[in-house]
């Protein structure tokens, strides 16, 4: 039976935190997988966190299973979180969040959504994106095609992005990262999307705001800007967001798919497929992790010490940003590098090659993306000087 079955590469983000925990070396620096790290290196459970799982261990009271849909009131907590408390679409029933595991399954199910009640509309990602995205939407048949992002010169080319999209054919999906681009950092001013949002509308696109990153980029309220200028100004939108960085809880698998509709009846009909999608991919989602969420959003001390948290880890990468720009300037290299202090998020395109990259790894233990994508957030403050010293090498 198995004969046949061959071999395929396991995913290079998650094998660079192999290569790194085998490596001896103690001056070792992880700039690989995108996960926050404190000044220890290590990826911290919120206070918020533990405060709401000591709850739930004492409060909760079953582990049936939870509806389709998943916790109701997870749900109607991330609409607020997300489009923000007292958005008109809310009070109108124009929108509505379904629990998925993480943001991958929300993308996961908005494929399947597109793939079976869309058929023959195309999916468009930014050039580069998250490697997965390629492949969820690949995975569940849809065509995928690209706009551009980033120039050769490893600047944000808005200019590129629009002209193309202005090609896209109507009706197609458009797949638009809400802040903290992953894998570049850059991303688009309100300027920006306001033209972005020209085009979709003109083309009658629809568009998918990937938002992993909320709170990580300028801000809580900040970062859903976009998502909340589409959101007015379309009547349809999807929408996935992830609360496995800002809530530190990625392997708990917690997150949403958000759909905004014309009018409350279409909601109902689209949220009837999701149901129905979700229940052959994972029949319900996991509970714990938005079942912490909900504690968290529900209860006004809990989120003040979690938005305190989240700012917290936020400053950090800020700093590590500006830090690390500073200590390339005695090497001459302020300027070559000064996109890293104007990228948001974990991430930055640090515009360096393969070779370097694999310099810097085999030379100094310092592990990014081939592609030169380097997770600001794994870096230790002590460790900046150390870096630059290593990217100089290699330049
Ligand atoms: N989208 C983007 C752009 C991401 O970087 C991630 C990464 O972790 C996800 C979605 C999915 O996150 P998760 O499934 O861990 O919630
Ligand atoms: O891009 C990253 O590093 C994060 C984490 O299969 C990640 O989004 C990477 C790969 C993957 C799942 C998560």
């Amino acid at each position: 039976h198995f004969t046949k079955v061959g071999r395929v590469p396991g995913d290079p983000i998650l094998g660079l935190m192999d290569a790194y925990r085998a490596d001896p070396n103690p001056a070792k620096i992880d700039l690989g997988v995108g996960v926050y790290k404190d000044a220890r290196g290590l990826t911290p459970i919120p206070y918020a966190v533990k405060l709401a799982e000591q709850h739930l261990v004492d409060s909760e009271t079953t582990k049936t299973y939870i509806g389709g849909h998943g916790d109701a009131a997870f749900g109607q907590l991330m609409l607020n979180l997300v489009l923000g408390a007292g958005n008109p679409l809310i009070t109108a029933g124009r929108t509505g969040a379904t629990q998925t595991p993480g943001g991958t399954g929300a993308l996961r199910l908005a494929a399947e959504f597109i793939a079976a009640n869309m058929p023959g509309r195309g999916v468009w990602l930014s050039d580069p994106t998250w490697p997965i995205h390629e492949t969820i939407f690949a995975g569940a048949g849809i065509k995928v095609a690209h706009y551009p992002y980033v120039d050769a010169a490893n600047r944000l080319d808005v200019e590129a992005m629009l002209a193309a999209l202005e090609r896209v054919p109507t009706g197609d999906v458009v797949l638009l990262h809400a802040c903290c681009h992953n894998p570049t950092g850059f991303d688009l001013g309100q300027d920006d999307w306001q033209r972005v949002l020209d085009v979709v509308r003109a083309r009658e696109l629809l568009p998918l705001i990937d938002f992993a990153y909320q709170g990580f980029g300028d801000g809580l309220e900040q970062d859903a800007w976009s998502v909340r200028l589409f959101a007015e100004a379309l009547p349809e939108l999807l929408i996935t967001s992830s609360c496995s960085k800002n809530f530190g809880l990625y392997r708990e698998r917690t997150g949403a798919l958000i759909v905004c509709a014309a009018d409350a009846d279409k909601l109902t009909d689209v949220r009837s497929q999701l149901a129905f999608l979700a229940r052959n991919l994972w029949s319900t989602p996991p509970a714990h992790g938005a079942a912490v969420v909900a504690t968290i959003l529900g209860d006004a001390a809990l989120k003040a010490q979690w938005v305190e948290e989240l700012n917290a880890m936020r400053q950090r990468v800020a700093s590590l940003r500006s830090g690390l720009v500073e200590a390339l300037q005695p090497f001459g290299l302020a300027e070559r590098f000064a996109h890293i202090g104007v990228q948001r998020g974990m991430f930055s395109y640090t515009g360096l090659s393969p070779e370097q990259v694999a310099r810097l790894r085999a030379e100094f233990s310092v592990y990014m993306v081939s592609t030169g994508r380097a997770n600001v957030a794994g870096l230790d403050a002590s460790r900046i000087g150390d870096l630059a010293a290593a990217i100089a090498k290699v330049c």
